[in-house]
């Protein structure tokens, strides 16, 4: 029986995953913790505690008061937030790594935290970029996620802490905004294309990068959790993809629902020069073989889903 503190968790991917935990493993072995408080279900539907990650004593007192035995650190801050802010997202995207993986080292925990495809840069092979090659980031959240896939594979070589990640491509979803991120635009999309019936996108035509719908990523941590150890030959962190679309792509695709719909560019030259560092396409053999990732939706049927379920919350 698992017993998992979440950090961060009422962010884009906390919101939900602390839903399908309570769901998966009870809801009284969930412990949702975020420095926000706010009347969403995370909040009130389960165990909450409000908690700073920047505090490692206080992660340590939540942690042994439930008993927990895995901890899931997702308290983070996204690309364009840490570029505006580098010396912030320093000092919570590392300083907060590393307290919750000094509590996971004292109280025996199994860790998740995410990695993203921001730990690659320009110098890395932009089509099927293989699991294993160049990291060389141009941003401070590539450079948090470097080390933080460093730092996670050194608590397992050094203590035998059971560390695991993966890299998260952009994340698509109906339920909560992301906040931040280079890749929201796959988001506000579908949200403008029912709300106004077009969208202005700040990523330029012609860029791709690698999105995953919200259902594949939270299976995707539950699957990689719950995997033999004993086949795992990489820990942190692994490539995942489910799709490699431009804005276009994506336009083209809910135009097949939505006729009308038409998409304008404003670029925002700071976002734009982040996606065009990153990797258009990751291969991720890797995680196919290692834990068996298989995401169910492609941009087909993840439009539809996304357009389906943002009808429903209109009416
Ligand atoms: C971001 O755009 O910052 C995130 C990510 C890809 O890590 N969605």
């Amino acid at each position: 029986m698992k017993r998992i503190l979440i950090t961060g968790a009422m962010g884009q991917i906390g919101s939900e995953l602390t839903t399908l935990l309570r769901k998966t493993y009870g809801e009284e072995n969930i412990i949702a913790t975020d420095i926000r408080k706010n009347d969403r279900p995370v909040a009130t539907s389960g165990i909450f505690e409000t908690l700073d990650v920047t505090n490692q004593k206080a992660i340590y007192e939540l942690a042994n008061k439930y008993h927990v035995d895995t901890i899931i650190h997702l308290a983070a801050l996204l690309s364009a937030t840490a570029e505006k802010h580098p010396l912030t997202a320093w000092h919570l995207n590392m300083g907060g790594l590393v307290n919750a993986l000094e509590v996971a080292r004292e109280c025996q925990c199994q860790f998740f935290t995410p990695s993203s495809i921001g730990a690659f840069g320009p110098s890395t092979p932009k089509d099927l970029t293989p699991q294993d090659t160049i990291q060389r980031p141009t941003t401070m959240y590539g450079v948090n996620k470097v080390a933080g896939e460093l730092l996670c594979d050194y608590y397992y070589h050094k203590f035998g802490l059971d560390t695991r990640s993966v890299r998260f491509p952009g994340l698509i979803s109906y339920v909560t905004p992301p906040g931040g991120g280079t890749t929201d635009y796959a988001v506000d999309i579908y949200y403008q294309a029912i709300e106004k019936g077009s969208y202005t996108s700040y990523i330029a035509e012609g860029t791709y990068m690698d999105m995953m719908y919200m259902p594949d990523a939270l299976q995707a941590i539950i699957m990689l959790m719950e995997a033999d150890p004993s086949r795992l030959e990489h820990r942190n962190a692994f490539n995942i993809t489910a799709m490699s679309v431009a804005p276009e792509d994506i336009a083209a695709e809910i135009q097949k629902h939505l006729p009308h719909f038409t998409l304008d560019y404003a670029i925002d030259p700071e976002r734009q020069a982040i996606a065009e560092s990153w990797p258009n396409a990751l291969d991720d053999q890797a995680a196919r073989k290692e834990w068996g990732f298989n995401p169910k939706y492609n941009l087909e049927n993840m439009t539809v889903d996304m357009l389906q379920k943002l009808r429903v919350r209109e009416t």
